[in-house]
């Protein structure tokens, strides 16, 4: 039963016994309804204590019943059960208690926490509101304004702080279930009255009104929340505590959660989701397979890559020796690590003790004999295969038995490098994005012979030093380089096809992604791709190739480092600017291609970039590169700021419907555009009249 009652004394304690986060399944509802009624109804019981069983009290609805009818007992009903008491009801929270669990939490007349315990109301991070009286109870405990910044951001709260903001009575030390029947002993001692949040008020500050405290939060939050329809429903909701009485409120704020609920952002936010924990579950990993210690790591290169990533097992506390291969060079890494530290304490985000304690964590060396003591080494030398065979063929011989090798290459084959080494099987690639101190994906790089556990220790690291891995195959580019290449040339197309830069960039960013893909090579630096395209050399005749991007780095124009790329930049701001010199550069360039221009739809900008970016996907799927299309989606949001209310560009595939995409793309490919050929798994799937989430369910 994941809801029993047990009277100790003459206090009931209804425990939720539903793991792994006891989330409010239907059983869960019709367990707190039974239990409180069986309570209220024993003479014997004074008061009534709600606890929840395992590590945590309860974290929220059941995400996973979401696709599914609303079923009864709604959550409403359960919370009103104890509301409605007439016996004093506490809750009692360990862990967290989140979404519905707050929500059910200030259902009761009383709160007691451990220390430790958080609460939050994140449902707006799953594209929704609070769906069950928290947007009606929470502004009648803290107030309107702190109320609608907790709801529209989503944010949890420490014990502590919500014992100061009033969400929790009373911090428990010790046994939280003795603690908490203490407590209500002391109300019915005490004769306390039964505290019912919603008889309170929603307190609003000295002369301002709900409507313009919402006006101004969505002011703040508008960059950040764009395109998505909940923080201005939750700002909203919660503005109705103070104009509407409650229970009409409490309609409103259902029939909200309903609305956002059906559409399309919160699917996107509730896939993103499920995809990043099931991202974490890798064919041949167990929980019953082993893991290596890892107690000291070496990084190879002391670059902007190499300090960064050196910089994340710092900041966890894992000495880091960072090995160049002359002082010099050395030196400058470790400036750079101090330069972004540094920073990172001027902005408040660090105390300066705290950047103390990780700089102790560093250590330098020229040789790389002081790898040899390592646990783990991960080489970010220059992308250059000769390179890093004679590195990893150094490592073999240098490092201990059972270190692991792996390398931060970005496209190159880990396979061959682990080939140099008597060790593959210890041997494994962790692709970080720059920064890499920041960015959350880690793309890891599976190779043929990588063991199990050296795999399992490399996903467990990754978390460690908060990243969101994703495991990938052997190919060009991996997973997410090698779909944005299908994607940045179907946009460079679409210069001598007749768009311009900044219509390109105006629809994707539009569209959610933080900036076009001309923004975004300015950004980047366009010599990157150019030197990659040089040693590459031209594709076959019959695959299309546009000049327009060599050209402009052939004119100097490298992008925000040179203060001009595909854009013009004003020294000292990124601000990109149109120019026409580009403008005339693209025209020259189309008609020399002996290409007529045409206007674009936004919709067909946006297509071309973005089912380009699907069928690459599609393929790395079939080829077995990745293991799920949710994968992808991961990698996407992760590594490339793809909105998650989106769910990532597979899911988007889904919600545009595979037949659209597939019959786009096939008439691009038709129209002589090779790059395009469709995928045959986005073909097949296309032609069931299935998508990638029902791919994923079939393969996993
Ligand atoms: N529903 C269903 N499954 C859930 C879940 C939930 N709410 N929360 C977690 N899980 C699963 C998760 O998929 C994973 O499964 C396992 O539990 C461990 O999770 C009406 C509408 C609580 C901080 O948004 O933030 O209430 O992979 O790996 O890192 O107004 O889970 O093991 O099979 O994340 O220790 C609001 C979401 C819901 C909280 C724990 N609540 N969860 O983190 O473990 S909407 C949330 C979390 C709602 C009401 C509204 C975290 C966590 P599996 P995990 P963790």
């Amino acid at each position: 039963m994941p809801v029993s009652l047990q009277n100790h004394g003459d206090i009931a304690v209804i425990t939720v016994d539903n793991p792994p986060v006891n989330a409010l399944s239907q059983a869960v509802r019709n367990g707190l309804v039974s239990c409180t009624q069986e309570a209220l109804a024993d003479d014997a019981v004074t008061a009534i204590v709600l606890i929840g069983a395992g590590r945590t009290f309860i974290a929220g609805a059941d995400i996973r019943e979401f696709n599914l009818p609303s079923a009864q007992p709604t959550l409403n009903d359960a919370i009103s059960t104890f509301e409605a008491s007439s016996k004093p009801v506490v809750c009692a929270i360990h862990g967290t208690a989140l979404g519905g669990g707050l929500e059910t939490a200030l259902g009761c007349h009383y709160r007691v926490a451990v220390a430790g315990a958080m609460v939050g109301l994140p449902e707006v991070k799953l594209g929704l509101l609070p769906g069950a009286g928290g947007t009606q109870r929470l502004p009648r405990l803290v107030g309107v304004e702190k109320a609608m910044k907790l709801i529209s951001s989503g944010d949890f709260l420490a014990a502590d702080k919500a014992l100061d903001a009033g969400i929790i009575d009373h911090i428990v030390d010790g046994d939280l279930t003795a603690g908490a029947m203490a407590f209500a002993r002391q109300l019915v001692a005490d004769g306390a009255p039964l505290k019912r949040v919603r008889d309170l008020q929603a307190a609003l500050p000295e002369g301002r009104s709900a409507a313009d405290l919402a006006a101004a939060e969505m002011k703040a939050i508008a960059r950040r929340t764009r395109g998505q329809p909940a923080p201005q429903k939750c700002l909203e909701s919660v503005a109705n505590a103070v104009t509407m009485d409650f229970d009409a409120a409490l309609q409103r704020e259902r029939e909200i959660f309903e609305e956002l609920k059906a559409g399309p952002e919160s699917q996107g936010l509730r896939h993103a989701f499920f995809a990043e924990r099931a991202a974490g579950k890798v064919p041949g990993v167990s929980k019953d397979t082993a893991t290596r210690e890892i107690k000291k790591v070496a990084i190879i290169g002391a670059g902007t890559m190499g300090g960064g990533i050196a910089m994340n097992f710092a900041n966890v506390g894992i000495p880091v020796t960072l090995i160049e291969t002359a002082q010099d060079a050395l030196d400058r890494g470790l400036a750079i690590v101090t330069k972004n530290y540094t920073a990172t304490v001027s902005k408040g985000r660090l105390s300066r003790e705290k950047m103390d304690q990780r700089m102790a964590m560093f250590s330098g060396a020229v040789e790389l004999s002081a790898a040899a003591d390592a646990d783990m080494v991960i080489e970010a030398v220059f992308e250059n295969m000769a390179l890093k065979k004679e590195i990893f063929s150094k490592l073999d011989a240098i490092c201990k038995p059972g270190a692991i090798l792996a390398s931060n290459t970005s496209t190159l084959d880990v396979d061959e490098i682990a080939a140099v080494t008597k060790r593959p099987q210890d041997v494994i690639g962790t692709h970080f994005f720059s920064p890499a101190n920041v960015m959350k994906l880690l793309e890891i790089v599976r190779g043929e012979k990588t063991a199990a556990d050296v795999l399992n220790t490399t996903m467990k690291i990754a978390k460690k030093i908060a990243k969101v891995p994703v495991v990938v195959g052997v190919c060009d580019g991996f997973v997410g380089n090698r779909m944005l290449h299908a994607y940045t040339r179907q946009a460079g197309f679409l210069l001598e096809d007749g768009a311009l830069p900044q219509d390109v960039d105006r629809v994707i960013y539009d569209f959610g992604m933080p900036m076009g893909p001309f923004t975004m090579g300015d950004m980047a630096g366009l010599d990157v791709g150019y030197r990659v395209r040089q040693e590459r050399g031209r594709p076959a005749a019959n695959y299309r190739y546009s000049e327009i991007a060599d050209k402009v780095v052939e004119m100097g124009r490298h992008g925000q480092k040179t203060g001009a790329g595909w854009y013009k930049y004003v020294a000292g701001d990124r601000t990109p600017h149109p120019d026409p010199e580009i403008e005339e550069l693209i025209l020259a360039s189309a008609a020399a291609a002996g290409v007529t221009r045409h206007d674009f739809s936004d919709d067909a900008i946006l297509q071309r970039c973005m089912f380009a970016l699907i069928n690459e996907g599609a393929k790395i799927l079939a080829e077995g590169k990745a293991y799920r299309a949710s994968d992808i989606d991961v990698i996407y949001t992760n590594g490339y700021g793809f909105p998650s209310f989106r769910g990532g560009p597979m899911n988007y595939a889904d919600q545009v419907g595979l037949e659209t995409v597939y019959q786009a793309v096939k008439e691009m490919f038709d129209g002589g555009d090779e790059w395009m050929d469709p995928a045959p798994l986005l073909a097949r799937l296309a032609t069931e009249g299935k998508t990638f989430a029902d791919w994923d369910a079939e393969n996993n």
